[in-house]
């Protein structure tokens, strides 16, 4: 019989943390916040995009190698969506290639630059740290706006 009370305080403790953890938080919030404290930093919301970004480039990287010779030529690279991205600037060792480093730095580039302006946005106090209310402010603000993101790639990559 003791043993059924000591065990069973714990339990009941465990269901009350599994109550406090149902509040609205994003699963992209919750993975971008490493440190737990419920609020994302900058530092933190740029390190997300950036690793989402080095995934993601390494999937487009092979999508366009379509003979798969690790290098992608301007015209592997032709399609709408590359000159939409500006991918063709890329290409910093200007050899008229892309290689797979030039297309994740390139990414983890623009993803870094939209993150920080993005975070300005949403920091509405502007104390440097995007809180759980803040990030569905912005959300819903969007939404009524009705503004469809103009890069569905990009917009996947939104921890806020
Ligand atoms: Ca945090
Ligand atoms: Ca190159
Ligand atoms: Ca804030």
């Amino acid at each position: 019989m003791k043993l059924i009370k000591i065990f069973g305080l714990p339990l009941a403790f465990f269901i009350c943390m599994g109550a406090v953890q149902a509040k609205e938080l994003s699963p992209r919030f919750v993975v971008a916040d490493a440190n737990k404290d419920e609020k994302l930093s900058k530092d933190e919301v740029v390190a997300f995009v950036v690793n989402r970004a080095e995934k993601r480039g390494e999937e487009l990287f092979q999508k366009l190698d379509a003979n798969n010779d690790s290098s992608v030529t301007k015209d592997e690279a032709k399609g709408k969506k590359m000159q939409k991205m500006g991918l063709i600037n890329a290409d910093t060792s200007n050899d008229g290639k892309l290689s797979k480093d030039e297309v994740v730095a390139f990414l983890e580039k623009k993803a870094e630059e939209r993150a920080g302006k993005r975070f300005l946005q949403v920091d509405k106090n502007a104390d440097g740290f995007v809180t759980p209310e803040e990030a569905k402010q912005a959300k819903q603000k969007e939404k009524e706006k009705g503004k469809e993101a103009d890069d569905d790639t990009e917009s996947e990559n939104e921890p806020l």
